[in-house]
């Protein structure tokens, strides 16, 4: 097989996705995002098609993907609601987590249900005074018996006060990476509680708030792995969530970008179309190029991370830099070549590049992300 094509399975499964979001996703993702509805119901649907638990093993109903496949699903499904597919893809890395650091008691607890989405996840790290430093977490978990008081305020937490379980980030020992642990987290647990639903530039189509834990009784059976080992939990679950989020950046900006091409050729100015213009065909000719060397490279870093290469955090961090910067650049250009149309609500640019906007902050923002390549190439 020639390196750079995908298998007749991948292209099934990139038009599976692709049909979802036209027919389940592009129809509703305009009034989803004013109404700030979260369409729990139709990503229960894309669920049942497999895309809640892409790269979760299949004996707890995952369907054992691969991480390129997975930026293909999730490039997919953007092109029909960036926000929803960013929301999936949020839930996935969740799943992840805990097939892979979970014990086997814990996989048969909670992934039967997360990969059907009965149980919806959510992923706590950030705190109100720790975002990029997300080693100075100061939420705690302190033993008691067969249980943890866990206290502390986890802020900017997608799915909050509506997901069923917390990933949660707390600190068990001493200050910095190695002090950190990971549970996860039930919504109905005793001092659980959520903040006010964040107003958001975008992202509308998902709920954003801080969750609050008050002397929580979380059971020590809840608990991934080791204690000590949550740092490292939380980045490995962040390298596939980075390579998700700049597939969505991908989906989201070619749906703007075929939305320019399609006005471009019918709209009219100076006696011709504006496609006829060079200067507009060139600006179009480089987006689609500047997308494409974008998908290009995303893919290569997902096949190094399901390889497991040295180098794979590493590319996970550039791809993610690279995709949203590009995503973001080309959906805001495909508004500009549709001129004060564009900034209208109704023709669905502007609320993509609402949505991408975001995508250069989250999952790490696209300055930790040249830390980490930095880091890679001179050291600390
Ligand atoms: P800060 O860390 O305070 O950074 C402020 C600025 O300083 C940024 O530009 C940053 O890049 C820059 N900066 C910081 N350190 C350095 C440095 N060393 N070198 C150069 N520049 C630096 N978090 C979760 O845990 N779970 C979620 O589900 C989640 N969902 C989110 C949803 C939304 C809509 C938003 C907006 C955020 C979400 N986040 C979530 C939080 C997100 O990951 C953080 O906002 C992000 O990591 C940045 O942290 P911060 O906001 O505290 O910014
Ligand atoms: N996989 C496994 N282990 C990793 C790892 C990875 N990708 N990255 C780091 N580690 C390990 C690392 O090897 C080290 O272990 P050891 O001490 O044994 O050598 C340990 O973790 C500490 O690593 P660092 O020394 O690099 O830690 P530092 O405190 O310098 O922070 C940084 C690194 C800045 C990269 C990290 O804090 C970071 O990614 N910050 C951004 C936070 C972020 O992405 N938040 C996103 C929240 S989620 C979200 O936004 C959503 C929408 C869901």
């Amino acid at each position: 097989m020639n390196q750079f094509s995908l298998t007749e399975d991948q292209i099934a499964i990139r038009d599976m996705a692709l049909a979802f979001a036209a027919d389940n996703l592009a129809p509703h993702a305009l009034e989803w995002d004013e109404k700030k509805h979260f369409p729990v119901d139709v990503m229960r649907e894309a669920a049942s098609l497999g895309m809640a638990a892409i790269y979760t093993r299949e004996d707890v109903g995952g369907s054992g993907m691969s991480r390129l496949d997975a930026a293909l699903i999730f490039e997919a499904l953007a092109t029909g609601c960036p926000a929803i597919s960013a929301y999936l893809s949020i839930h996935n890395m969740v799943s992840w987590m805990i097939d892979r650091y979970g014990s086997e008691e814990q996989r048969q607890r909670f992934l039967p249900r997360l990969c059907t989405m009965e149980l919806i996840g959510s992923y706590c790290l950030t705190e109100p005074g720790s975002g990029s430093d997300a080693a100075a977490l100061k939420t705690r978990a302190v033993r008691d018996g067969d249980h943890y008081i866990v206290n502390g305020v986890k802020q900017f937490i997608s799915g909050a006060g509506v997901s069923d379980i917390y990933v949660t980030m707390v600190r068990t020992g001493e200050d910095g990476p190695s002090g950190i642990s990971t549970l996860v987290i039930e919504k109905d647990t005793p001092g659980v509680s959520f903040g006010a639903q964040e107003k958001k530039m975008g992202w509308n189509a998902q709920p954003t708030a801080a969750v609050i834990f008050e002397d929580a009784r979380v059971p020590v059976a809840n608990r991934l792995s080791d204690e000590g080992m949550g740092f490292k939990i939380a980045m490995s679950g962040l390298d596939g969530g980075r390579l998700n989020i700049g597939a969505c950046s991908l989906g989201g900006a070619q749906a703007a970008l075929d939305k320019a091409l399609a006005y471009t050729s019918e709209r009219k100015a100076f006696g011709k179309r504006l496609a006829d213009f060079q200067a507009l065909q060139f600006r179009l000719a480089d987006m689609a190029t500047e997308l494409e060397a974008a998908r290009t490279f995303l893919w290569r870093a997902a096949c190094a991370l399901d390889a497991k290469t040295p180098d794979a955090t590493k590319l996970c961090a550039m791809a993610k830099r690279f995709a949203t910067d590009t995503g973001f650049e080309v959906a805001n250009e495909a508004l500009q070549l549709h001129g004060g149309y564009g900034y209208l609500a109704d023709y669905g640019v502007e609320k993509i590049v609402r949505d991408l906007r975001v995508h250069q902050i989250l999952e790490g923002t696209n300055e930790v992300m040249r830390l980490i390549v930095a880091r890679e190439l001179v050291g600390r």
